[in-house]
């Protein structure tokens, strides 16, 4: 049955956000942000990076990796010290890369310490390449599991995606690129929600297991139909039309372009009539004479 996208009810209430970062490629992809945000990374890894840095032993690893994350009590210290920097957030957004030891098996154990703190917890996460090996796959595997678990949203992002738009560049470039792109997330939801709007978001993707990610900017006559062309054309956006449950779209809007936001809503519930929509609007002076819009896909 088809149901009307519902708008989440404007609000000048926004939610305090925090990024972390987990793992090195996490770590590289909360640097790039301008909002709040600190990293985690084991005691192995060498990277420095300019912010704050709760470091893991290789003994704390281990735990994470064998116990499940509910069974981790706060008495332990590097826990407490992640409880510290988290309290009083409303929204949590972990970034991962999964495949390497850290990122796979400490983005569970912090999600589930935020989930009982935080209003809602998005984990937005990148798999390895096809070509980086068994092993990754294999942490990536198992990670993913605990993380869609143990976040209200957990938006993932194959980094073969890229390979497939762009086969010819090198990874160094592909993963600046994906760092970009997963931080439309906490760009776009900072800037759309409220505080009031959490629960109903968090209710809303309660029965999905992943989200994936679309994002399209459109200008000109046609700028509502390229937005929503470019967003469902992504490289990340791969759902199966019959497998969308429940969507956030989020439109970021230039001066006077406004109008354009219910023509994509009707062209949405035309494409994927079987899911149920939440919307919310912004306007944007910057993008001038284009819209932009962010779809965040949950899938059963
Ligand atoms: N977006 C992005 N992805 C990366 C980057 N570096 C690596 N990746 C991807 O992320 C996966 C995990 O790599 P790391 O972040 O280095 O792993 P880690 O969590 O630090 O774990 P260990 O180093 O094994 O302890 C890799 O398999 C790559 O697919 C990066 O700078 N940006
Ligand atoms: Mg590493």
């Amino acid at each position: 049955m088809r149901s009307e996208p519902r708008s989440i009810p404007p609000g000048i209430d926004r939610p305090s956000s925090l990024l972390v970062g987990v793992g090195g490629a996490g770590c590289n992809a909360v640097a790039v942000s301008e909002m709040n945000h600190f990293g985690i990374i084991s005691d192995r890894d060498r990277e420095h990076h300019d912010m704050d840095i709760v470091r893991i032993t290789p003994g704390e690893l281990e735990m994470f990796r064998t116990t499940a994350p509910h069974f981790l009590t706060k008495d332990l210290p590097v826990v407490r010290n992640i409880i510290q920097r988290i309290d009083d957030k409303d929204i949590v957004f972990i970034f991962t890369g999964l495949g390497g030891e850290t990122g796979s098996h400490t983005a569970p154990v912090l999600a589930n310490i935020s989930k009982r703190r935080a209003k809602l917890v998005v984990s937005i996460v990148c798999t390895p390449f096809s070509v980086e090996g068994v092993d990754r796959h294999k942490h990536a595997a198992e990670g993913l599991i605990k993380l869609s678990l143990t976040s209200d949203l957990c938006v993932v992002l194959d980094n073969d995606g890229l390979a497939k738009a762009a086969p010819q560049m090198q990874f160094r470039k592909a993963f600046r690129v994906m760092d970009q792109v997963m931080n439309f997330v906490p760009n776009e939801m900072h800037q759309t929600l409220t505080k009031e709007s959490l629960k109903e978001i968090r209710e809303h993707f309660r029965e999905c297991s992943q989200c994936r990610l679309g994002v399209g900017i459109g200008r000109g006559v046609y700028a509502d139909r390229m937005a929503l062309q470019e967003a469902f054309e992504s490289p990340w956006f791969d759902p199966k039309l019959d497998k969308m449950l429940s969507c956030l779209a989020l439109f970021s809007v230039g001066d006077g372009q406004g109008y354009l936001v219910e023509p994509m809503l009707k062209d949405l519930s035309n494409r994927v009539p079987t899911a149920t929509w939440l919307y919310a609007v912004r306007s944007d002076p910057a993008l001038e004479d284009r819209v932009q819009v962010t779809l965040i896909v949950g899938m059963k």
